[in-house]
């Protein structure tokens, strides 16, 4: 399969490449860059020493054999490139994870706001259209969130994106009709993954497109079998208080003697998923294209949920680290419960990887590999939620 890896880049666009590239696909990324650039606008580097690009697809070749084409094209601002590559490359499939995807970055200041919504939102909508405008039959699958179903204080077990709802008609008659599950962002992030929701269900119906929507939990972990091949092939581990999430910044906390980060009580109940299991996932997506037809296939991309105080505790209990509880920097529940359903994916043949595994030894010993790396400045979270919450901590609004 011709294979595009929009956002390959990135933390989980790089390693998806990689392992499309060594299941035969013809993988081609594209990507604006924008996220190094970011990188140094906020001063911050992965844990890890990643490449440049150029640098990486290079080191593949010359540990596999395989190649994969480059393409630097920013989606949201570039659209006529972007029809053109779509019409010489003709890809099978194309995976979209080019987008801003910190939800603190996404609160943290007006100017980060609009990045975000600007970023993400014309991203997604130029590549429909191009798909639309340059007629191809591209299977789409985007790399959404969790987040966007919202965290409720009742035990609930999340559908995969649809729900039924049954309301009496004028007459009394009970009806019975199939809506998106209704959005319920935490974010400006989580907002524009709502929007796409809705763009992606307009040009379902509205085109044909075919698009597989991946409602993905919190990544954690860092390599895959094919990053480990070669240390110039390393993903990125972010950890820093915008970029970094929870569990990886657990273990990077733990690493270098710093408290474990537990915003407010810690009853925050998440979904999660290692990397590997991750890219898995997007490949079973990919190559079950054919499945789908008609209205927009989501499918949620989780294995387990955890609270934040029991990731800490683990974490803790692997490591050594001592924990603390911090401030929620967040508007969020202070505690809530969370069951979700995966039998899409379980059903197309994922095995899910389980936190207490040797992939958590492994992880911690990659955050203490590249200890010396950390700035311990960079770990507090210092975007806030709420006005309130800035003036409490001295930040201009
Ligand atoms: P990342 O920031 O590491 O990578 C995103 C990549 O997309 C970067 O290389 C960036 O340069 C590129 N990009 C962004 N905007 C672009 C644009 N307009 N044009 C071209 N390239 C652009 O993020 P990630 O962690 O790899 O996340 C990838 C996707 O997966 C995102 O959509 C995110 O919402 C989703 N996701 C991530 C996680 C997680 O825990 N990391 C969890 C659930 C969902
Ligand atoms: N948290 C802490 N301590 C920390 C960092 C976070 O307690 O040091 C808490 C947060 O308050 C929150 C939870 O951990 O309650 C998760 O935070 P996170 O930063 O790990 O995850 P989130 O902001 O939700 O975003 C991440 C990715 C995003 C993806 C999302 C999946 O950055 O791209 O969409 O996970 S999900 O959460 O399922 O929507």
């Amino acid at each position: 399969m011709r294979t595009f890896v929009l956002g390959g880049d990135g933390f989980c666009g790089w390693p998806t490449a990689l392992h499309l590239s060594a299941h035969g696909h013809d993988v081609t990324i594209v990507d604006s860059l924008v996220r190094r650039r970011i990188d140094e606008e906020l001063g911050v580097q992965s844990l890890t020493p990643i490449r440049p690009l150029a640098e990486r697809v290079e080191a593949w070749r010359e540990a596999t054999g395989l190649r994969i084409g480059v393409v630097t094209c920013d989606l949201a601002i570039e659209p006529d490139a972007l029809v053109r590559l779509l019409t010489e490359g003709r890809p099978d499939a194309v995976v979209h994870l080019a987008e801003q995807r910190s939800a603190p970055l996404s609160m943290k200041s007006p100017h980060y706001k609009r990045f975000t919504v600007d970023n993400n939102v014309r991203a997604t909508h130029s590549l429909l259209a191009a798909l639309v405008q340059t007629g191809s039959d591209a299977h789409l699958v985007h790399l959404g969130s969790m987040g966007v179903y919202g965290y409720e204080t009742v035990p609930l077990d999340l559908p995969e994106g649809y729900l039924t709802v049954s309301y009496p008609d004028d007459n009394g008659v009970e009806r019975a009709r199939e809506i998106l599950y209704p959005t319920q962002p935490g974010s400006v992030y989580h907002l524009t993954k709502s929007l796409d929701q809705l763009m992606f269900q307009f040009y379902a119906a509205n085109d044909g497109v075919r698009i597989t929507d991946l409602h993905q939990g919190i990544v954690w972990g860092t390599q895959t079998d094919e990053t480990a091949l070669d240390h110039r092939l390393i993903n990125r581990f972010d950890y820093d208080g915008d970029y970094g999430t929870v569990l990886n910044r657990f273990l990077v906390e733990a690493a270098v003697g710093h408290p474990l980060t537990v915003h407010g009580s810690g009853g925050q109940t998440r979904a999660f998923i290692n990397i590997r299991d991750s890219v898995r996932c997007i490949r079973l997506a990919v190559e079950s294209g054919d499945e789908v037809a008609g209205r927009v296939r989501v499918m949620n991309q989780v294995t387990e949920t955890h609270c934040v105080s029991d990731l800490a505790r683990i974490v803790a209990g692997a490591s050594g680290g001592v924990v603390s509880n911090v401030a929620n920097p967040r508007r969020e529940a202070d505690a809530n419960t969370l069951g979700v359903r995966n039998d899409h994916l379980l059903g197309l043949g994922l095995e899910p990887t389980l936190l207490e595994s040797d992939l958590l030894v492994e992880s911690i010993e990659v955050a203490q590999k590249y200890a010396d790396r950390v700035d311990p400045h960079r770990i507090p979270c210092t975007s806030y939620w709420n006005r309130e919450r800035e003036a409490m901590a001295g930040v201009p609004s």
